[in-house]
């Protein structure tokens, strides 16, 4: 199974332009603590680079695009995240990193729980080794 869990958001569209709404329980399948946005990434700069122990994030590109990597340990795999109306949902335990941020990007995420520094794993060996537990 892959990694990225895609989720379609159906435009809200008419004459005037469109519109996606998300709402916790149906598009995002859980209570929405936490929202922050990515925006203004100079070139040639990567972020990420960590997991979470218990976070569930739903990310979009709202403008723009980058190139996700999600690695669960065993199998690593990339994809772009370059429409508005397709999210992905990232789970637990998951280590992503997000390369190749166009100038116009802006990275929209929905987050499960609030910010705490506690719940990231920043070192790659540290992720492996509490996956082995
Ligand atoms: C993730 C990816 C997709 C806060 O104070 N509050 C917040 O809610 C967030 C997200 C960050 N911060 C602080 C922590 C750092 O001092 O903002 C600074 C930059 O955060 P970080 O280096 O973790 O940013 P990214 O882009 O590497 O990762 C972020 C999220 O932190 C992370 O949860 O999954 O985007």
């Amino acid at each position: 199974m892959s990694l990225f869990h895609w989720i379609d958001f159906s435009p809200l569209g008419d004459e005037r332009g469109s519109l996606v709404a998300l709402e916790a329980g149906s598009t995002v399948p859980f209570p929405i603590k936490r929202v922050y946005y990515i925006f203004g990434t100079k070139e040639g700069v990567s972020r990420g680079f960590h997991a979470h122990r218990q976070l569930q994030q739903v990310a979009v590109c709202v403008t723009g695009k980058c190139r996700m990597v999600l690695d669960n340990g065993k199998k690593r795999e990339e994809a772009w995240l370059d429409s508005p109306t397709k999210g992905v949902l990232i789970q637990d335990m998951v280590w992503r990193e997000m390369h190749d941020f166009s100038p116009d990007c802006v990275l929209l995420v929905l987050a499960s729980e609030h910010y705490d520094e506690c719940d990231y794993i920043r070192n790659y060996q540290d992720f492996l080794d509490v996956l082995k537990k």
